[in-house]
């Protein structure tokens, strides 16, 4: 479509340039762009994640000005929104992005990102635990649901601080770890003190922050004294893990959906701001493709069914993870462990069943049509 777009529009710069970049971007990485409001942490954020060569391009998008938002986020494929609390005016931008027939036919490239979680647990060594169970909460919330693939709280400070641990900061942790615990409990109760202790520890305190040196120090006193091992430890406690996970299930391996969206949301710019007779075939193919992409109800339904939005028993459950291509989108790990025949009258039998809930029966209806494309040879 895009290529006869170009056709279409050869003679208007403007709309060929920007319809070759939009060509150009199939094979480029996933380009994650990483929004929000002021001091949410975003450029330590995109430091934490960091580019995987190839695979992933992480960008820092500071929230922009109000009506400026498309522009920001046409060049993305996928974004992580921050915010702060998810109750706060912060999630209204994220409405106003999605408020596009496009955008909502397939909101199926956003992540929303509890930043800076240590502070929703006042800087606890369990902070994460609370920020944990509000993500949970929220996404199930009506309100979460629609906007975006997943709820994932994280420690962005704690999480660059380990992305780039050095033997030097192992050192100074073990050195930290020979104080007496009485002494150091005292310089632990606030910033100022704790940087009163020497110049090499308030620099410790600005890369790791308060919430990092009172996570990362038993760590230590456990005996665990190389980058590596480190490393290991802090990942999961600062809510990376889960991060990059949900990263690589939403975006990464589903590359081929998000660049088709992208390249769909820049094909209907140029047709609505140059609209011409000769596009009105590819307007009407655009809708249709829109309507009818299945890529992107998967995509939508295997968010619902992790986010516990739909219900299904535990063995339905992995088997519709399966057959979406939750577990990887080629045919054997659509197939693997399953019969085609059986699970199409499974299914079918599941989508009329009046005893699942209005949701698990569209839920079924999803599973049943990827059932059908594997069938009949047209799943790409
Ligand atoms: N406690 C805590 N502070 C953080 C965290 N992430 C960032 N900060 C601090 O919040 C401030 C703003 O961070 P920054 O990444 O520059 O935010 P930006 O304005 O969105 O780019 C800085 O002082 C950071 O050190 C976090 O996970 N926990
Ligand atoms: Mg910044």
């Amino acid at each position: 479509m895009l290529a006869q777009a170009i056709t279409i529009y050869q003679d208007s710069p403007r709309a060929t340039h920007w319809l070759g970049r939009h060509l150009e971007r199939f094979e480029e990485p996933v380009r994650l762009a990483v929004v929000g409001p002021p001091r949410s942490g975003t450029t330590t954020l995109v430091q934490a994640i960091g580019d995987s060569p190839g695979e992933l391009t992480v960008v820092d998008a500071p929230a922009p000005a109000p009506g400026t938002i498309e522009g920001t986020l046409s060049e993305a494929d996928a974004v992580l929104h921050l915010v702060r609390h998810p109750h706060h005016a912060e999630l209204d931008f994220l409405h106003t992005v999605q408020d596009h027939p496009i955008a909502r036919a397939a909101a199926v490239n956003a992540i929303i990102v509890l930043s800076r979680a240590d502070e929703l647990g006042g800087g606890r060594v369990d902070g994460l635990i609370s920020a944990r169970r509000l993500a949970r909460r929220y996404r199930r919330e009506p309100q979460a649901r629609g906007l975006c693939q997943d709820v994932v709280p994280v420690a962005g400070l704690l999480a660059r601080a380990a992305r780039t641990l050095t033997q030097a900061d192992v050192d100074a942790f073990v050195e930290l770890a020979r104080v007496p615990r009485a002494q150091l409990e005292a310089h632990l109760l606030s910033v100022d003190r704790f940087a009163a202790l020497s110049a090499g520890h308030a620099e410790l305190l600005a890369r790791f922050g308060m919430f990092g040196i009172r996570v990362t120090l038993p760590i230590v006193r456990r005996d665990v004294r190389t980058v590596e091992d480190l490393f290991a430890q802090l990942v999961p406690r600062s809510g990376l893990a889960e991060l990059l996970e949900s990263i690589e299930k939403n975006f990464t391996r589903r590359r081929s959906v998000l660049k088709a969206r992208s390249a769909l949301l820049g094909l209907e710019v140029v047709l609505r701001m140059e609209p011409r007779p000769a596009a009105a075939e590819l307007a009407s193919q655009l809708e249709q493709t829109l309507a009818s992409a299945h890529d992107f109800r998967e995509l939508r339904l295997l968010a619902a069914i992790h986010t516990g939005r739909v219900k299904l028993p535990e063995d339905l459950r992995a088997e519709a993870v399966r057959l979406t291509g939750g577990q990887g989108t080629g045919l054997a790990e659509r197939l693997s462990e399953v019969d085609l025949r059986g699970a199409i009258q499974r299914w079918r039998h599941y989508a009329e069943n009046p005893a699942l809930g209005s949701a698990e029966r569209r839920a079924a209806t999803v599973v049943l049509r990827s059932c059908e494309a594997i069938a009949s040879g047209t799943l790409r």
